[in-house]
């Protein structure tokens, strides 16, 4: 496979990186329809751990099936899919190969009362199911956040001394953190950049609203004032706090919500700079063939085409 310019100046980007590492991001990079454009779409499927089966998936049955995940992302095209150790495990034969993956090794659930997620599988067993990478999430603001970010740091050097790739879910939550706060746009540049900093590849976080919560943050962000009332602006932002597009960075969709609402939020991703989408529940919470419509006028945005 012959990288595209493109890819080859992102891989640019991951100075310290071995080969096998600058493989896998290659892989989930030139995978899918949009493979070679720097942009990504990544179907998620961690959410019956986050908030149960049924809320999960009983809007579209067949999605309780691990299968269903493995089909959506291989027929709509998708750089990679990623869910916990057991829903790979359960359908990672059959599709070894087909397309890349990456093990989420950590989860939480909404049974706890604390912000906290428990470490559910390791770096081996990404390696023994052909993952190209892990993926592990923080909460930064959770009484629990160091902690969590020491957990990081431990997988994070396994998996890169073995040639994975790790993608880093950032959502802030815990007890200074209203609902306004989680995705305030300083809130999601913080988290953003945390994640940058304990040595992600690739980031994820929510969308950022046009809120700003923290006061101290307040007087820096008048006397260098953002647009927050234009998304592709706060898009641009949270792009700048991962050293300055340094890091591949990508959003999430969601609840699920009415398409329009969705693709004008990835219409400001797209022209905003980032990477791309991580799109769950917004994908496999409709019938298989709105999912793939759905999915195709999102990789359409990134292609430029809409
Ligand atoms: P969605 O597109 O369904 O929002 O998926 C993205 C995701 O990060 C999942 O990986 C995770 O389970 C979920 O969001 C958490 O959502 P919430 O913060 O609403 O509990």
């Amino acid at each position: 496979m012959r990288l595209t310019r493109k890819v080859k100046d992102i891989l640019s980007w991951y100075e310290s990186d071995n080969p096998g590492t600058k493989g896998n991001l290659a892989r989930i990079l030139m995978t899918g329809k949009l493979g070679g454009t720097g942009r990504m779409v990544i179907l998620p499927v961690d959410q019956g751990f986050e908030h149960g089966p049924a809320r999960s998936f009983a809007p579209n049955p067949p999605a309780y099936d691990p299968r269903y995940h493995f089909e959506l992302a291989i027929e709509a095209g998708l750089n990679a899919y990623a869910a916990p150790l057991g829903a790979l495990e359960a359908a990672a034969g059959s599709y070894a190969g087909c397309i890349p993956t990456i093990l989420k090794v950590n989860s939480s659930n909404s049974l706890s009362t604390t912000k906290d997620q428990a470490v559910t599988a390791t770096v081996q067993d990404a390696l023994r199911l052909g993952c190209s990478a892990i993926g592990f999430t923080i909460y930064p603001g959770s009484e629990y956040q160091f902690e969590m970010m020491e957990e990081l740091r431990e997988l994070s050097a396994e998996a890169k001394a073995v040639g994975l790739a790790v993608v880093t879910w950032s959502y802030p939550r815990g007890p200074m953190l209203d609902k306004v706060g989680e995705t305030a746009l300083d809130i999601a540049a913080y988290a953003a950049h945390i994640a940058a900093l304990t040595g992600a590849h690739i980031i994820k976080v929510k969308p950022p609203t046009d809120a700003v919560f923290l006061d101290a943050a307040k007087k820096t962000y008048q006397s260098h004032p953002v647009d927050v009332k234009d998304a592709a602006a706060r898009i641009a932002h949270i792009v700048q706090a991962c050293f300055a597009g340094r890091r591949l960075v990508v959003f999430s969709g969601g609840e699920a919500k009415g398409a329009d609402a969705l693709l004008n939020e990835v219409r400001a991703i797209h022209a905003g700079g980032g990477n791309g989408s991580i799109v769950g529940r917004n994908a496999f919470q409709r019938p298989k063939d709105e999912a793939l419509k759905l999915l195709s006028d999102i990789i359409d945005i990134y292609k430029g085409k809409a």
